[in-house]
């Protein structure tokens, strides 16, 4: 598939955009009226325009004008799950992001969970999205020389090896900053500065040092790791949210940045309701804590809260028609404050609208186990759709339990590009998370993961520039290939 064509027509071995576009200004005469300060006129300037001083509105329909990223160029060095959650994101958003692997390995989820026999993994697809892939040995003399002249074509270097990695191929920000000082270099570690920053780090890792671990499951069971991958996906999101922030300082400053988001940060952010709790530990009992109405008493960290809702509001997950044989027959309600009234009408105990025993959220409390039971009651004469509906009818949210297979046949997420189908040479046709941020004038197409190496020869070329005999040059170095199995035995 002849992929980003357009981007690859860009003239080969050009300064980043951004260092033409300074050049440029830096040649132009001084204009007359120079005597007014600066900063004065600029003000003068963008308080006449509306939207602070943003260029004049274009004509072209909405999701006709490029994407929001088209221009940029990632260096994309990332592997695993982290760094290529945070590339594919960019490139969705219209990067042109350039996967940089290993020769002959490649990003090493390629070959892992493998479903189809020869076929790169789900894992791997799914995660990297309207890439193009280059295979270079970056340890290779002739493969620096192809990693530097990406350097200085690239507005963005992501990287999420294990610590110190990057440093040891030569590449230190130093190095880096030097070949380009408009260049980006966004990382992602473990651990941030600290005891622990030399560690390598996976998802559970991150999960269990950010604080979500000790803060899920049920109290008198261990702590629990949870599904979602919020260490490597969560810290990848982070990290998307930075570099697009250091691209946005840059058009003011003009020089790059480091970006760094460690793991156990992101976890720790998105925990962050567990260490208010923690800090209101100090000040009496979590009242609306399930354990509080049961009356255990609190020790001095944050305990794990089962399914209760983590803003105040009681909630459980309660069963429906079906469970617990069906294992996904359960539905999560909320007992807010505001509609009270409506759920008692609905579970049929009227009286508890006006019952003191039951009428306040305090009066509530100790009882929270026998009014979920008295709830469930309810929810079990119906299925979790049929909980929904009369739920919603009357304003009261509730969450049934999908089961990925339900998501991954419910229609509307389909519709909206939240799940997409994509074909793929070698694997065939498969599912998809497609980009979860809807933008009206930068809309996503997912394409599918590029092969190993499959853009190596256009990279070099189209948007590096190299001549025919230097490419050959390169390549026979074997900077490039897989090393041949007798060089890899001797
Ligand atoms: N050419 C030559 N060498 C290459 C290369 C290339 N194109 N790409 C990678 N390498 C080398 C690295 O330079 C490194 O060599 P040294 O150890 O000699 O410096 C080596 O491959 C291994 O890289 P690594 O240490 O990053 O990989 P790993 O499998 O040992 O560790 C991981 C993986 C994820 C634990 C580690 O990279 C890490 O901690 N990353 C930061 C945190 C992170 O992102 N974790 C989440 C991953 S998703 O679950």
């Amino acid at each position: 598939m002849a992929k980003k064509k357009s981007k690859t027509k860009a003239k080969a071995k050009s300064r980043p955009a951004s260092q033409k576009a300074a050049k440029k200004s830096a040649k132009k005469p001084a204009k007359k009226s120079a005597a007014k300060p600066a900063a004065k006129k600029a003000v003068k300037k963008s308080a006449k325009k509306p939207g602070n001083g943003a260029p004049r509105p274009s004509s072209k329909p909405f999701g006709q004008d490029g994407k929001a990223l088209t221009g940029v160029r990632i260096l994309d060095f990332t592997h695993v799950q982290s760094g290529p959650t945070c590339t594919q994101l960019l490139a969705w958003f219209g990067a042109d992001v350039i996967k940089v692997e290993r020769p002959g390995v490649g990003d090493i989820t390629r070959g892992q969970l493998m479903d189809v026999k020869g076929a790169d993994s789900l894992y791997f697809t799914m995660l990297n999205h309207n890439k193009r892939s280059i295979t270079i040995d970056s340890k290779h003399p002739q493969g620096r020389r192809v990693l530097d002249a990406l350097i200085k074509s690239c507005d963005v270097l992501v990287e999420n090896f294990a610590p110190g990695a990057l440093d040891r191929m030569g590449l230190t920000w130093d190095y880096i900053h030097n070949l380009n000082p408009r260049m980006i270099v966004a990382s992602v570690k473990g651990f941030g500065p600290g005891p622990y920053e030399d560690c390598k780090v996976y998802e559970n890792v991150a999960q269990c040092a950010g604080g979500s671990a000790s803060t899920t499951g049920f109290r008198d069971g261990p702590p629990l790791v949870t599904g979602a991958q919020i260490g490597d996906s969560g810290t990848g999101l982070h990290l998307a949210l930075g570099i697009v922030s250091a691209l946005y300082q840059r058009i003011r400053t003009g020089r790059g940045q480091k970006v760094l988001c460690a793991m156990q940060d992101g976890v720790l952010n998105l925990a962050r309701v567990k260490l208010r709790d923690q800090q209101r530990l100090k000040h009496g009992p979590l009242t609306e804590y399930s354990q509080y109405g049961e009356g255990i008493p609190f020790g001095d960290a944050v305990p794990r809260a089962g399914n209760d809702s983590g803003g105040g509001q009681p909630g459980r997950i309660l069963k429906c028609k079906g469970a617990p044989e069906d294992p996904n027959a359960y539905i999560y309600f909320i007992t807010q404050a505001p509609v009270w009234g409506p759920i008692c009408d609905l579970i049929g105990e009227p009286t508890w609208k006006t019952d003191p025993e039951y009428a306040t959220p305090k009066a509530r409390l100790p009882k929270l186990n026998q009014i979920f039971e008295r709830i469930e009651q309810w929810t079990m004469t119906m299925t979790k759709f049929e909980v929904m509906n009369a739920c919603n009818a009357v304003d009261i949210p509730v969450g049934p339990i999908l089961s990925m297979k339900e998501i991954a046949e419910e229609t509307s997420l389909r519709e909206t590009g939240t799940v997409v189908e994509v074909d793929h040479p070698v694997r065939g046709k498969y599912l998809t998370v497609g980009n979860p941020i809807k933008m009206s004038d930068s809309i996503t197409e997912v394409e599918r993961s590029p092969l190993l190496g499959e853009h190596t020869d256009e990279i070099l070329t189209d948007v590096l520039g190299f001549k025919a005999a230097e490419v050959a040059e390169i390549k026979n170095s074997g900077a490039l290939s897989a090393p041949k199995k007798e060089e890899k035995a001797a």
